[in-house]
């Protein structure tokens, strides 16, 4: 086990020489950035010497250069655990938590726990991942109470060795259920009081606490508007009590209200009256996108339209709308594509990872956020392809330039390679490596293609976000949360008109890129139907009709799947039977889930185009009626993911 206290005692490096490990400032690192020589390693801070271990340890295994000078993008590469207290994961597919168990009584630590957690915070430290949240944004007040806290602070204990912090998500009505008091008002004096006793009493247990993340009036979840505040009242006064101690708020800006305003403006409508209003040590955390983690988004507004307020990303690794742990969906291109969005809010090249990273605005603190899929599965993520997802955050969490291809290929020679030789070797590479990453590099436009292409997005049935429902609409379900407010398919044509004509959101963009969506001629075809309302018979880019470009691209998504299982099913020698079949299994689910969309989606949309098939897309195998019966719920014909394996 790698960890900063046994780098002390040296480190034997390449051939087994002895390394020489130096903890002194250069003018080249960066917080807890590195210098790497064959023989050497350098840092400013002990953590840095294990970030600079772990660096050589792959350079090695994938035959990579060993002089090199690397600096974290972010100061705090934040995994959030969307894990309840009684064990279950939000979102989660790969079995329960590896934080918390269903216990009437005070929570228990076992020498089993600290081990996981050991293993846990070391894959982390392999990949620059420093710190996490250990429980879910949807908050129990629970969290701050006297034995749950006493759990954090163990598992800090054992975090800490690998250079991790640990964080809470709190309920803001906190006070109220723990305290017992009458109100949670942010500008209550006796509230103030209590989250200060409250941080003290943290600080005092955990001195490195990282701090708190806040889901405050979204979603049902309490808030400072409850007493008539603002998020600046509520962040801010979090953000006083947790000064003192060098912690930080999260505030989340995932904000919408149940009403017939378009859903991807209310962030940016809510939060940007209040830019340059928060404390240095509040940060807003933003998802990707404007709406919420869609297997494909424009980035959101809010990025670097905040000019004078902290932002972080916020992706999510977990796949909960990507196929859950079935499907194999490779998201370093979907944060790539996210990062590299250029906002254009300080002139071309105004990325979105430059306008979060501190290179483009002064930020006191900066820091990224994944949405974990960690869970208690052998293999961790619920498969072994997602375990890709968790080490591309990584990566692109401490460097935000690297490629989703350069990261997958690293991925692909670690985890499949059995040693340095194999890496190298041009068979291995064309026969398994290639092959394999060239599937990986596809399978998040695959998905975009057998679910919801061209702009299409949350086509989902229910809650579950797993199959495909561009039907459901029950009349006691909330407006926003059913699929035909997103896709708007109708005898005129499909899409959600978001241009200055319709809702506007294009308006939240700079000009340069506000143009850019609005005019049809400009707008990127990816994000047709996110921001313009079509007819059926419009023509696209590649002179068909929009209703035969639909039904083409869910044949190729769905053409896609069939060569990815014909390209697995050639790398069973290159694979151990385990992994091989249960990839393989994964994937032939995944071409039935990817029929049924196609079937489903196409045979909806066909009740408003009235137009045929064209030659070439083929024909459906379901009919509307049995893929409308499949409840939506209990979803028999999707049963819930094999966690817990
Ligand atoms: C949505 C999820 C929901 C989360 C929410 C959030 O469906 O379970 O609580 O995001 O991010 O994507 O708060």
């Amino acid at each position: 086990m790698l960890a900063i206290e046994e780098l002390k005692d040296g480190w034997m490096g390449k051939a087994g020489a002895k390394m020489l490990l130096i903890v002194k400032f250069d003018q080249s690192i960066k917080g807890d950035g590195y210098i790497l020589k064959p023989q050497s390693i350098q840092a400013a801070t002990p953590v840095g010497l294990l970030y600079g271990a772990f660096d050589y340890l792959r350079r090695q295994k994938v035959g990579e250069d060993l002089h090199v000078t690397s600096n974290p993008s972010y100061q705090r590469r934040i995994l959030n655990h969307w894990d309840n207290l009684n064990g279950t994961i939000e979102r989660g597919y790969a079995g329960s938590s590896i934080f918390w168990r269903n216990e009437k009584q005070a929570p228990t630590v076992t020498e089993a726990d600290r081990k996981l957690w050991r293993e846990y915070a070391r894959a982390n430290a392999s990949v620059g991942i420093n710190g996490a949240v250990l429980n879910n944004v949807n908050a129990s007040p629970i969290i701050l109470s006297d034995d749950y806290l006493n759990k954090v602070k163990e598992v800090a204990d054992v975090l800490r060795p690998y250079g991790m912090r640990v964080y809470l998500s709190v309920n803001f009505a906190s006070p109220m259920v723990l305290g017992k008091l009458a109100t949670a008002d942010p500008l209550a004096p006796g509230v103030i009081n209590w989250w200060k006793d409250k941080a003290n009493e943290i600080y005092k247990a955990i001195p490195d606490f990282g701090g708190f993340l806040v889901k405050a009036n979204s979603e049902g979840q309490p808030g400072p508007q409850d007493y008539k505040r603002t998020h600046v009242d509520g962040a801010n006064m979090l953000a006083d009590v947790l000064q003192p101690h060098g912690g930080i708020v999260m505030w989340r800006a995932f904000v919408y209200s149940a009403s017939d305003k378009d859903r991807a403006k209310q962030a940016y409508e809510e939060f940007m009256p209040f830019d340059g209003r928060f404390r240095d040590n509040v940060i807003i955390q933003v998802k990707n996108g404007p709406i919420d983690f869609q297997p494909r988004e424009p980035f959101s507004p809010l990025f670097g339209a905040m000019k004078k307020t902290s932002v972080m990303p916020e992706f999510q690794i977990t796949k909960e709308y990507l196929g859950e742990n079935i499907h194999l969906v490779y998201l370093g291109t979907l944060w790539e594509e996210a990062l590299k969005s250029d906002t254009y809010q300080q002139g071309k090249g105004s990325t979105v990872a430059r306008c979060t990273d501190g290179s483009l605005y002064p930020q006191q603190y900066t820091a990224i956020a994944g949405v974990a899929n960690i869970g208690l599965d052998a293999n961790w993520c619920g498969s072994n392809f997602d375990q890709a997802n968790w080490y591309a955050y990584g990566r692109l969490a401490w460097d935000n330039q690297l490629t989703a291809t350069q990261i997958a290929d690293e991925w692909v020679k670690l985890t499949f390679s059995p040693d340095q030789t194999t890496a190298g070797d041009s068979k291995w590479q064309n026969g398994f490596l290639k092959p394999v990453t060239a599937m990986m590099m596809k399978s998040r436009e695959a998905m975009v293609n057998y679910e919801m292409p061209l702009g299409l997005h949350h086509i989902f049935a229910a809650d579950r976000h797993y199959g495909p429902g561009p039907w459901y609409a029950p009349k006691k379900v909330r407006v926003d949360w059913t699929p035909p407010y997103y896709h708007k398919a109708g005898a005129d044509g499909i899409g959600f008109d978001r241009t200055s004509k319709g809702t506007a959101a294009v308006n939240q963009y700079q000009q340069t890129v506000a143009d850019e969506f609005d005019n049809l001629k400009t707008c990127p075809e990816k994000y047709l139907l996110w921001f313009h309302h079509l007819p059926w018979t419009y023509q696209v880019a590649s002179g068909r009709t929009l209703w035969d470009e639909i039904c083409y691209r869910y044949q190729d998504g769905l053409q896609s799947v069939k060569e990815f299982q014909k390209t697995w099913d050639s790398l069973r020698p290159f694979v151990d039977e385990q992994r091989f079949e249960e990839v393989q299994s994964k994937l032939q689910r995944q071409y039935h889930d990817a029929q049924v969309y196609k079937d489903g989606c196409l045979l909806y949309f066909q009740t408003f185009s009235k137009m045929p098939f064209p030659p070439g897309c083929e024909k459906p195998i379901y009919t509307l009626d049995y893929l409308e019966s499949i409840d939506p719920f209990t979803m028999e014909k999707f049963p819930a993911s094999n966690g817990g394996q």
